[in-house]
């Protein structure tokens, strides 16, 4: 419910007072596994700082309650007048990353973005996964067919940009992955970690290859260059299952180990060993997430990462990269609803294209600032806080600043949700029931599991998507967003037929791949079968086979695509320009005890020693004058600001690491316990006027900085 891992949690209630939170030994997939983030969801539900009743902005600036009636008509009519006065694209939607843990809310996302009507659409998804679902669009024709790691059978498992035992795992959903990834290495098998800093996976891994930022995609490509050279790829893979491999077999020729050293900071034979590694275990599976997703080349090297996998003929196998057989199908819905696909439109301000009906969060600031047709006069915000998590957040702060009028559907008054004048906050996940729909669909399992409220909601308390569904019908739209069927719908609301999420989801259960198709003779799943078994149900191991995947007409990979075939020739002029600048680059970081910015006010997460702070190489502290444990200045183009610094020899040289999430001095007054240890947000310093090229993917990673001493 807070996390991709999705592990099993056992509660103990009474009085709809949660006594305990426990892991739960029997679930079928974590097993008894649980992280410090998943028991403290009981404090964030008991947090009195969580707003419970809808707040407004009074003019002295102070949020006062209000009831649900007039939160809905003061938004709805703000709304509406802005939108008949401006056009559609004059309202803003920003929609953040604990939508995903949301059935309720996923399903309703689209309806609501209809009905609001606006191609000003953002998400945390420019600075996450996109350059993913961009790549699985290309190569596949579905933005959903994701390969993920059979990390429990692998040989081999090579790791980029991620750092699992932390973040527990993304778009790989695995419960406790230190312990798989130990497995990987007592059953014979080898991991390797490629990460500018010497991670808490690294560091349980059998080796760690210290690369620069950004240098992901020449790593890769070159790899397959050294397999093609060998002669090492499996040429009958190819030529059942992809085209267009003569004309990348022929580019490959420009990314030679020599060639893309400087840009890695990896040594040429390195390159080339790991390339062989790779072909000679028995399987393998190549591995990238955040760490590549949000760099100067994300959706190449994303790209790169499954060329490798493709070249060597892992995909599908057991033991490399899988494809997830969930048992609700999310792809059906995607394709279903219109949502799959990609540069469909384009931002009004400096032409970034949308992916998956959403603008990258880069021009989020621009869209608001530049007057004209299309302006964004309006911002509607769902379970996100920009202000800290995309690039130049305090100018992002400011733009908000500037708006007619701004809703923000959100359980704390933070950041970003400060600058509304309603927030309409949901009773929140435990008090509502709960299917992983999104991360049961990139699990290393097929599993599926449905889990009932834990504790009974306050009075007039609603559910996320009940908020987005009042909203929708008073914008003048319906829950299928689809006007006939909710025409359709409402003839048949007075037989008591309402729409509900997790009865959408039964449908889609029963139709899906191990449905019951409501026969009733079938043994096949249907939602009273899944709520009769409270750990969860286990479909087995990960299927082999790639075909049910592949959705381009003729059923192959397409392995070119004129996108990936530009970035590749601007990558080979980065290769002869970039490499081996000396200056100091910033790179990011997650922390067991935190998740992206929301959960700092738990005071049991926020014990212990201050973690905001910059991790800093011996050599780069002497050479800038900075010294452990006190603040220093460092600047980008964007922003100058004091850190706290930690000498740390785990950084690569002129690389340092700052985790993103923090800052919370401005949420001081409501969130008490995270004001008191603020810390400051990386992405004051990230660069919001420089996009990766394919997708318009922030660049979280790499960002140039100076650093120095505090003037005395
Ligand atoms: N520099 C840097 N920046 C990054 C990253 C990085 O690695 N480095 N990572 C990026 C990534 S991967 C992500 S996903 C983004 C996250 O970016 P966002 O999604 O914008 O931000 P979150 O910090 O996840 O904030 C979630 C918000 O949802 C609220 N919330 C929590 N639960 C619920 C709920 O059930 N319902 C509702 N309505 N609201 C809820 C919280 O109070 C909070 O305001 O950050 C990105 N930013
Ligand atoms: N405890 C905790 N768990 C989380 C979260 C959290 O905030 N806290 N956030 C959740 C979310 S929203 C997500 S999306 C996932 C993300 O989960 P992961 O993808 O595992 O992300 P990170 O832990 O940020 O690891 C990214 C790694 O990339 C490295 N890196 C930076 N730049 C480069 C580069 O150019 N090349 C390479 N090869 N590596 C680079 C960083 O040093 C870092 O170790 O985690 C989720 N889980
Ligand atoms: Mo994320």
């Amino acid at each position: 419910m807070v996390c991709e891992a999705t592990c099993g949690l056992k509660f103990e209630v009474e009085d709809n007072q949660i006594l305990s939170v426990r892991p739960d030994d029997d679930d079928v997939f974590s097993q008894g596994y649980v992280c410090p983030k998943g028991i403290a969801i009981a404090d964030i539900h008991a947090d009195p700082d969580r707003l419970r009743r809808p707040v407004r902005r009074n003019a002295a600036g102070e949020f006062e309650e209000i009831s649900w009636d007039a939160a809905f008509d003061l938004v709805a009519s703000r709304l509406s007048e802005i939108r008949a006065r401006h056009g559609r694209d004059a309202i803003g939607f920003y929609w953040g990353n604990p939508t995903g843990n949301n059935h309720g809310a996923l399903l309703m996302l689209s309806a609501f973005t209809k009905a609001l009507g606006t191609r000003n659409r953002f998400s945390s998804g420019s600075q996450d996964a996109n350059p993913r679902i961009v790549t699985s669009y290309e190569l596949y024709g579905s933005s959903i067919s994701i390969p993920i790691p059979d990390i429990d059978r692998t040989d081999y498992f090579l790791c980029l940009g991620a750092n699992p035992i932390v973040s527990n795992g993304s778009v790989m959903t695995a419960p406790d992955m230190r312990r798989r990834l130990r497995a990987v290495r007592e059953r014979g098998g080898k991991v390797v970690v490629v990460d500018p800093r010497r991670t808490e996976t690294a560091k349980e891994a059998d080796e760690h290859v210290a690369i620069r930022p950004g240098g992901d995609a020449a790593l890769l490509l070159a790899m397959v260059q050294v397999l093609v050279e060998r002669g090492r790829i499996d040429r009958p893979f190819l030529e059942s299952t992809t085209s267009g491999w003569a004309e990348i077999e022929r580019r490959m020729a420009a990314f030679t180990p020599a060639r893309v050293a400087g840009m890695t900071g990896v040594a040429a034979d390195t390159i080339a060993r790991l390339a062989l590694e790779f072909a000679d275990a028995r399987s393998a599976v190549c591995y990238s997430r955040v760490g590549v997703c949000v760099g100067p080349h994300a959706t190449l090297a994303t790209f790169a990462t499954d060329l490798l996998n493709i070249v060597t003929g892992q995909l599908g196998r057991e033991g490399g990269p899988m494809f997830t057989t969930p048992a609700f199908d999310l792809g059906r819905v995607a394709r279903m609803s219109g949502l799959d696909g990609r540069d469909r439109w384009r931002s009004r301000v400096r032409g970034l294209p949308e992916t998956l009906g959403d603008l990258p969060s880069a021009v989020l600031a621009d869209e608001i600032e530049t007057p004209g047709d299309g302006q964004i006069r309006a911002m509607v915000t769902f379970a996100g806080n920009p202000v800290l998590s995309v690039p130049n957040g305090q100018r992002v702060a400011a733009a908000l600043d500037t708006l007619d009028f701004m809703v923000s559907i959100d359980i704390y008054i933070n950041e970003t949700t400060r600058h509304a004048d309603v927030i309409l906050p949901p009773c929140w996940n435990l008090a509502e029931d709960h299917i992983d729909l999104l991360f049961n669909a990139v699990a290393v399992r097929n599993i599926a599991r449905w889990s009932p409220p834990v504790v009974e909601r306050g009075e007039g308390e609603l559910a996320d998507w009940e908020i987005l569904l009042a909203l929708t019908e008073r914008l003048g739209g319906g829950a299928l967003g689809e006007p006939w069927l909710d025409r359709l719908l409402g003839w048949l609301r007075p037989l008591g037929v309402r729409w509900t999420p997790t009865g959408f989801l039964n449908l889609l259960l029963r139709f899906g791949p191990y449905g019951d198709r409501f026969l009733p003779w079938s043994d096949g799943l249907n939602l009273a079968k899944l709520k009769a078994a409270p750990h969860g149900i286990d479909l087995g191991a990960l299927r082999p086979g790639i075909a049910q995947r592949l959705f381009h007409s003729d059923r192959r990979i397409h392995l070119v695509s004129p996108c990936m075939l530009e970035a590749m020739a601007g990558l080979e002029r980065d290769l002869d320009t970039k490499a081996g600048t000396n200056g100091l680059v910033l790179i990011g970081r997650r922390e067991l005890r935190s998740n992206n910015s929301w959960m700092h006010n738990v005071p049991a997460l926020m014990s212990g020693r201050e973690r905001c702070v910059l991790y800093v190489h011996p050599e780069d502290a002497s050479r800038y004058q900075v010294r452990d444990g006190e603040m220093a200045i460092l600047e980008s183009r964007v922003h100058r600001g004091e850190v706290r610094v930690a000498v740390t020899d785990e950084m690569r040289p002129g690389v340092v690491s700052l985790p993103h999430g923090w800052g919370h001095a401005d949420s001081a007054p409501w969130q008490k316990v995270a004001g008191g240890h603020p810390g400051v947000s990386a992405n004051d310093w990230v660069d919001d006027a420089i996009v990766e090229p394919i997708i318009g993917q922030s660049i979280l990673n790499g960002v140039p900085v100076q650093l120095g001493p505090c003037a005395a």
